[in-house]
């Protein structure tokens, strides 16, 4: 009997719109979840530090790709020489700009942002096992000149998170 009330067009034109908002609905919510290979560059973590990676330690496998993703104004990417596997590529990326990085070879690699050198924005790519460079690493970030004292520091804590797991 309610059929009968609702004329058949009007079903039919409103049927897909309905639908459509259902399939739609779900999406804003879901577009603030990071891609698993994401890495925001931020001007405030989700603890308060100012200026950083988020997550500071970013795991792939090896040949895996990350998405450094310019999420505050003012960031920029860069590699550090002598913090990466035995072979592999320098890369950076332009300020401002998202940079998708393909991480070839395995261990651990030390990223930072140029620009916020001096308070330490510096983060970490491990692609697949790290514990193929990360005692290298430990043994030679407190003389890499490219980092400042401030990058030192907060290196100096991930990599202790990172060897301690
Ligand atoms: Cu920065």
């Amino acid at each position: 009997m309610e059929n009968a009330i609702v004329p058949r067009s009007f079903r039919l034109r409103v049927l897909p719109l309905l639908l459509g908002a259902l399939l739609i609905a779900p999406l804003p919510g879901f577009a603030q979840d990071a891609a698993p290979n994401e890495v925001r560059l931020m001007d405030k973590g989700p603890d308060g530090t100012n200026k950083v990676f988020v997550p500071a330690i970013m795991r792939i496998e090896v040949g895996g790709d990350v998405n450094f993703v310019a999420w505050d104004f003012g960031h920029d990417l860069t590699s550090v020489d002598g913090l990466a596997p035995a072979g592999a590529a320098p890369f950076k990326g332009y300020k401002n700009a998202d940079t998708n990085v393909v991480f070839e070879k395995e261990g651990v690699y030390v990223v930072q942002c140029a620009a916020h050198k001096e308070i330490g924005m510096v983060g970490i790519v491990v692609a697949g096992d790290p514990s193929v460079n990360l005692d290298d690493i430990i043994a030679n970030y407190p003389t890499n000149a490219a980092l400042s004292e401030g990058a030192r520091a907060r290196l100096g804590v991930l990599l202790e998170t990172l060897k301690s797991e």
